[in-house]
C-alpha cells in the first residue's frame, strides 16, 4: 500500500534515511504506530552494526549502511528523510518520480498536530528564541514542548507528549520538506548567506526559510524582523497576520536601547531588559520576537517579565560574562566562521575589542574587513590562524598577536576603556587549543573572572 504523508501504521513499511537523532527518532515513531521499519544511512557498516544491531534485530528492522540504494528503498511506502539529505540526489528524485513520497518529520507530524504550534527559523537566534519563548510559556504556567533543530525531534512528542502548546526550532532543512506542516505562530528572525551549498545559493535558501509561512491561514500570525528588507520582502503574499519587530518606530514592537515597547489588547507595556542576560542589542531583539508571540497566547506581561529576568542564554553563543569598570564581556565562542563574527560585530555599534583566531577552516577572512573598519578598535589574534587572519584584514584596524588566551584577555582589558566591549568571537574552529568551542568558551569566562578580580595596569 502506498502512503499518505502523516498516516504511518500497520501494513505500512516506513524507509527511515539517516539513522541520527531524527531518524532514530522517527523509527521509533513509526515502530509504535505497528507500521514496519527498515532503516538506509551512509555511514560506516561495522560501526553502525555495533552500535544498532541488536536494536534492529530486537524490532525486526532491515538495515542497509555504507550509503543508500534505490534496491533497498524501493520496497518502503513512504521515505522519511533526516535534515542533513540532501534532496538533489538521483535516488531521492527516483523515489518521488516512483510515486514512494519522501518526507521530513514535520510532513509526518503536520496533519497530527491538536495544540498550538509557534515555530521559530533564522540564520541566527533561533535557538536562543525557542528556549526564551519556552521559558516564558512554562513561567506562566503552560506545559510546553520545546524541540527541532535545537536537538529534540518532533516525533518524540508524538510518542510521549502532552504538551499545551509546541515551540519548535525550525532549520532551512527541516523547512524544505515540511510539507503541510503550518504554524500559528511562525518567527522569522533574520537572514543571511548560510548553507549555500544544500540551497543552491542564497534565494533557496531564503526560499526554504519563507516555506514556514506557506501553509498558514488567516487567523495565524507571521513575526518578522521588521528592520530586514530580506525578511519583509514578498510580506504582501502572506496569508497570516503580519507583526514586526525592530528599531522601526512602525514596528509593532519596538527595540531601544534595552527596552522593548509593544502594545497588549491597546495598551502600551514596556519591557525593561536592563540586568538580564537579554540587555544586548541581538537580545533585545530576540526578546521582542519572543514578546509578540507570548502576548499573541495571552501571557500576562508580569510573567513575561519574571521569564525575562531568570532567563539563561544558551552557553557559547553571544554569552553575557560581565561587566567591569564599565566594559561588558562577552563569549562568543561558538562562532567558528566568519558569517557568525559579522553577525555578532554587528549588534554594536563601535568599541569592540575582538579576540580572534583558533584553527583554520579554509575561510576567506577579507570578508571581515569592512565591519573591522567600522565597529572594531582592536583586534587580538592567537592561534594556527592568526597570520592568515592578520595579513587578510591588516589595514582595517589595530592589530595585536598574542600567544593564548590568558595573554589575549590580559591585552584586552588594557586596552578597554568605559563603554568598550571584549568579544571572543574567533571566526574559527577551536582544535588547535581546545577540544571544543565549549571548552574554549569555558577557559575565556574563568580567564575573564579571575583577571578582572585584579586591578588593571594600563599601558
Ligand atoms: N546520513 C546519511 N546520508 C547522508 C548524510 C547523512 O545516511 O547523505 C546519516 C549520517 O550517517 C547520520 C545521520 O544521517 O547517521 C545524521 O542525520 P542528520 O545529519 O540529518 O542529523 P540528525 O542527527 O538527525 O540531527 C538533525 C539536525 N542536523 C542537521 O540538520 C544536519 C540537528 O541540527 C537537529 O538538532 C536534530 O536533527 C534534531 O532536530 C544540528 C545542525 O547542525 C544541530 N543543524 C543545522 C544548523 O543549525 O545550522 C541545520
Amino acid at each position: 500500500m502506498k502512503a499518505t504523508t502523516g498516516h504511518i501504521g500497520p501494513g505500512m513499511c516506513v524507509a527511515v534515511m539517516g539513522y541520527g537523532v531524527t531518524g532514530r527518532s522517527a523509527a521509533s515513531y513509526c515502530l509504535s504506530s505497528g507500521a514496519k521499519v527498515i532503516v538506509s544511512d551512509s555511514g560506516n557498516e561495522q560501526g553502525f552494526v555495533q552500535q544498532y544491531g541488536d536494536y534492529f534485530w530486537q524490532n525486526n528492522i532491515q538495515y542497509e549502511a555504507g550509503g543508500h540504494s534505490w534496491q533497498f528503498l524501493k520496497q518502503a511506502d513512504m521515505v522519511i528523510v533526516s535534515p542533513g539529505i540532501a534532496l538533489d540526489s538521483s535516488l531521492v528524485k527516483r523515489l518521488r518520480q516512483k510515486g514512494i513520497p519522501v518526507a521530513g518529520e514535520l510532513a509526518v507530524a503536520a496533519p497530527l498536530l491538536r495544540v498550538p504550534v509557534a515555530a521559530i527559523t533564522g540564520t541566527n537566534g533561533k535557538t536562543t528564541v525557542t528556549s526564551l519563548l519556552g521559558h516564558i510559556l512554562r513561567q506562566a504556567g503552560k506545559k510546553v514542548f520545546v524541540g527541532g533543530n535545537i536537538g529534540i525531534p518532533l516525533l518524540n512528542y508524538l510518542q510521549n507528549g502532552d504538551a499545551e502548546y509546541l515551540v519548535l526550532e525550525l532549520s532551512s532543512f527541516q523547512l524544505e520538506t515540511a510539507g503541510d506542516f503550518r504554524a500559528d505562530i511562525g518567527i522569522l528572525l533574520n537572514i543571511s548567506p548560510d548553507h549555500i551549498d544544500r540551497h543552491k545559493g542564497f534565494t533557496g535558501y531564503v526560499q526554504a526559510k519563507k516555506n514556514l509561512f506557506s501553509h498558514q491561514r488567516e487567523t495565524d500570525v507571521a513575526i518578522l524582523y521588521g528592520d530586514d528588507s530580506v525578511c519583509m520582502d514578498g510580506k504582501e503574499n502572506l496569508t497570516a497576520e503580519l507583526l514586526t519587530f525592530g528599531a522601526s518606530p512602525a514596528c509593532d514592537a519596538i527595540t531601544k536601547g534595552v527596552t522593548v515597547r509593544t502594545e497588549r489588547s491597546g495598551k502600551e507595556v514596556l519591557y525593561d531588559l536592563t540586568g538580564t542576560q537579554l540587555a544586548t542589542p541581538i537580545g533585545v531583539r530576540n526578546s521582542a520576537a519572543a514578546i509578540l508571540a507570548a502576548h499573541r497566547w495571552e501571557v500576562e506581561p508580569e510573567a513575561i517579565r519574571s521569564a525575562l529576568s531568570s532567563f539563561r542564554l544558551e552557553s557559547h553563543r553571544m554569552q553575557w560574562v560581565g561587566e567591569w569598570n564599565g566594559v561588558t564581556y562577552i563569549n562568543d565562542s561558538k562562532a567558528t566562521n566568519t558569517g557568525a563574527v559579522i553577525a555578532a560585530l554587528e549588534q554594536f555599534d563601535n568599541g569592540v575589542i575582538l579576540i580572534a583566531g583558533g584553527k583554520h577552516k579554509g575561510e576567506d577572512y577579507s570578508v571581515l574587513q569592512e565591519v573591522l573598519r567600522e565597529k572594531v578598535k582592536a583586534l587580538v589574534l592567537l592561534g594556527e590562524s592568526a597570520e592568515q587572519i592578520h595579513s587578510a584584514v591588516k589595514n582595517s584596524c589595530s592589530i595585536i598577536m598574542v600567544s593564548s588566551l590568558q595573554e589575549a584577555v590580559t591585552k584586552a582589558r588594557t586596552l578597554s576603556e568605559p563603554g568598550d566591549t571584549v568579544l571572543l568571537s574567533p571566526a574559527c574552529a577551536s582544535f588547535d587549543m581546545f577540544s571544543s568551542y565549549g571548552e574554549r568558551g569555558l577557559v575565556f569566562m574563568e580567564i575573564v573572572h579571575a583577571l578582572l578580580e585584579e586591578p588593571v595596569h594600563h599601558g
